[in-house]
């Protein structure tokens, strides 16, 4: 047996760049610009969150809840395949349903996405859509607040995953689901910390909490992937 302590030794060795489209240490912004750490110049656009103490000791930004996001226009693959990581600060279950994490699919109707979600019970959802607007979803479990959370979405094709982590604690599969149809592709613009519709015409449905180490891959991870992704911290 692998003591646990050389387990995350190996876990370690991962290397997290390996098919990486964007990733947002929130090390590197520089004024309202969301600097994409991954060398692929995904660069974004920061409204209204502010620097806070992130997951990794370093930053991360915070989301008033009310009218903070930060857009990424050039970010998507276009795929119906991928693995989108997330660390999140929740102080508690929200009293309304909120949006941490969106992409806009490429066919109509618009605004229908793939999507990372926080339900006002306390249980994180994963959503994606066929051609025709339909969806398959995830919900975890109940979560502990207020804590870090690395929350983990993966899609291939019809298959969906989503995986939750609590910092300090062990992260989880909370399920898969398979879609129906013809798998939508997505591209920008995304949104962290609320849905893909045009700010201040709709419901947004704002983030209220901190984000941190975000990363999308085009493709779909393993579980030693993602359990490396969760060890990172
Ligand atoms: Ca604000
Ligand atoms: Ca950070």
């Amino acid at each position: 047996m692998i003591p646990a302590s050389l387990n995350t030794t190996i876990m370690n060795w991962v290397d997290l760049s390996v098919d990486l489209v964007s990733f947002y240490s929130m090390e590197n912004n520089v004024g309202t610009t969301l600097t994409d750490d991954s060398g692929n110049g995904n660069n974004g656009t920061i409204s209204g969150a502010v620097d806070s103490v992130g997951v990794d000791g370093g930053n991360a930004l915070d989301f008033d809840g009310v009218n903070d996001f930060c857009s990424i226009s050039s970010v998507y693959n276009g795929s119906a395949v991928t693995t989108i990581s997330v660390w999140c600060y929740i102080a508690a279950a929200p009293s309304v349903t909120e949006i941490i994490y969106s992409q806009e699919r490429t066919s109509t109707p618009a605004g229908s996405n793939r999507s990372i979600i926080i339900n006002t019970d306390g249980t994180f959802r994963a959503i994606t859509r066929n051609t025709s607007g339909g969806n398959a979803s995830i919900i975890s479990a109940v979560q502990p607040f207020p804590n870090w959370f690395n929350i983990i979405l993966r899609q291939d094709g019809a298959a969906l995953d989503l995986d939750v982590g609590v910092l300090g604690s062990t992260l989880t599969h909370a399920g898969a689901a398979v879609l129906s149809g013809t798998p939508a592709s997505f591209v920008g613009p995304g949104r962290i910390g609320c849905r893909v519709n045009i700010p201040g015409t709709t419901n947004e449905l704002f983030f209220d909490g901190k984000v941190d180490l975000v990363r999308e891959y085009d493709t779909y991870k393993s579980d030693d992937f993602v359990q490396a992704l969760f060890g990172e911290v």
